[in-house]
């Protein structure tokens, strides 16, 4: 699955009078992927073009996705040096899909000149989110304000591992010392929940206890109005569980009053369930 693909032809046009030929290639790294069609869920494709030959070049690379995938751009142009070893040019290419996109095989081409590139893209039927399960996992997140280094989807990822804070997931905001801030996500529809954890950051070297949320409050958005369901209070845990009555919830967010250094808000994870 994550083979790369690379497919080499010769770029016949003449490179700059020098009389050799200039050789391009195309690669694609995964040279497929997966992709489960949740607002939060993009995948993403390294493309990456080689000059071999031994002529600098521009090259345009276009980029087009079968509907109903769409891509986050559809033309890569760049300098490719002519040095050796041969440099590869990669840029990164986001691929998204509708929930509604029927699970199947789609394709993203790549072409360059006369290359073309295919890259299989296998989107995944959603799994179901009934009771007890996280009805945040991959949905729409949002977040007064990101950290540079971090993703807005870095807190409904499922990806929990806290080696990987702020290298693959995580969310941490952009106002060092300004409180408060607020982190949440919107459900796809009106839910009954019950439950939320907040897992912060908490690892051998940042522990929650002096890194980690302190402060905040639980609130849902129900009928258009977000209400305090609960509070936390002097929080020094890498994972905290709050229950309240069951409500509806269009969305659900955490209203950050203050972390344990007073400076930034980390959410490793927010996971919503209900009944
Ligand atoms: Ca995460």
């Amino acid at each position: 699955m994550c083979a790369t693909v690379v497919a080499t032809l010769a770029v016949s046009a003449p490179a700059n009078g020098a009389g050799g030929r200039t050789e391009i290639t195309l690669s694609a790294e995964p040279g497929e992927l997966d992709l489960i069609p949740l607002p939060c869920f993009p995948s993403t494709i390294q493309a990456t073009m080689t000059n071999t030959g031994p002529e600098p070049r521009f090259a345009d690379m276009t980029l087009t996705a079968e509907e109903p995938l769409s891509l986050s751009r559809d033309i890569f142009s760049s300098y490719l040096p002519a040095t050796n070893p041969d440099q590869p040019v990669s840029a990164t290419v986001e691929v998204r899909a509708d929930r509604d996109t029927p699970p199947g095989t789609y394709d993203v081409l790549l072409e360059q000149g006369r290359q073309r590139l295919s890259v299989p893209v296998h989107v995944r039927q959603i799994p179901p989110k009934g009771p007890g399960d996280n009805l945040a996992w991959g949905e729409e997140a949002f977040a007064s304000s990101t950290h540079g280094n971090f993703s807005v989807c870095g807190g409904v990822d499922g990806n929990t591992n806290q080696a990987q804070w702020d290298t693959h997931t995580g969310w941490n905001d952009g106002t060092p010392a300004v409180f408060p801030d607020t982190y949440g996500v919107r459900l796809p529809e009106e839910r009954h929940v019950d439950e939320v954890e907040t897992l912060t950051l908490d690892s051998a070297s940042y522990p929650a206890s002096r890194f980690g949320l302190r402060d905040w409050d639980v609130q849902v958005l129900d009928d258009g109005q977000w209400q305090t369901v609960a509070e936390v209070r002097g929080n020094t845990s890498g994972l905290v569980t709050t229950r309240f009555e069951p409500t509806t919830a269009e969305a659900v967010r955490l209203l950050i009053h203050n972390s344990n250094d007073a400076r930034y808000s980390r959410v490793m994870e927010l996971e919503v369930s209900g009944g």
